[in-house]
């Protein structure tokens, strides 16, 4: 897989207000909020999605929901809720080809999404 956007971020080569930078992954503010927190939350391993990944990547994929979780409590969040969202390829609106997890607080969801 070539470098993404979010390869770039990792490595440095580009900017990005990071909240968390760890041995496998980091978090940083989404460039185009659509929550008045919206914080992305990135594996270093450059799976394209959850489908690239395998039985091998589950403690990774745990990982991310446990950085979910500590960063919504870090923000304020916890309390009143959160959406945590991964979309998986094109049609589900993945814009990104390099796993993410979006974390959303601040404002009102609807369900179902549309
Ligand atoms: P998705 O559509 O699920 O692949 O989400 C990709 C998100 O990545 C989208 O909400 C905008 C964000 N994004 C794209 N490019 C950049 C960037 O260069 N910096 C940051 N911080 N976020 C980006």
């Amino acid at each position: 897989m070539g470098q993404t956007i979010f390869g770039r971020i990792i490595s440095g080569e580009i900017p990005a207000d990071k909240l968390l930078d760890t041995d496998d992954l980091i978090a940083i503010r989404d460039i185009n909020p659509q929550a008045p927190t919206h914080v992305l939350i990135i594996p270093k391993k450059p799976l394209a999605g959850v489908s690239s990944s395998t039985v091998k990547d589950e403690v990774l994929l745990g990982r991310l929901l446990g950085a979910a979780r500590e960063l919504a409590v870090q923000l304020g969040l916890d309390k009143v809720g959160y959406r945590l969202v991964i979309n998986n390829g094109e049609s589900a609106g993945q814009s990104v080809p390099h796993l993410h997890v979006h974390l959303m607080g601040g404002r009102e969801f609807s369900w179902p999404p549309g």
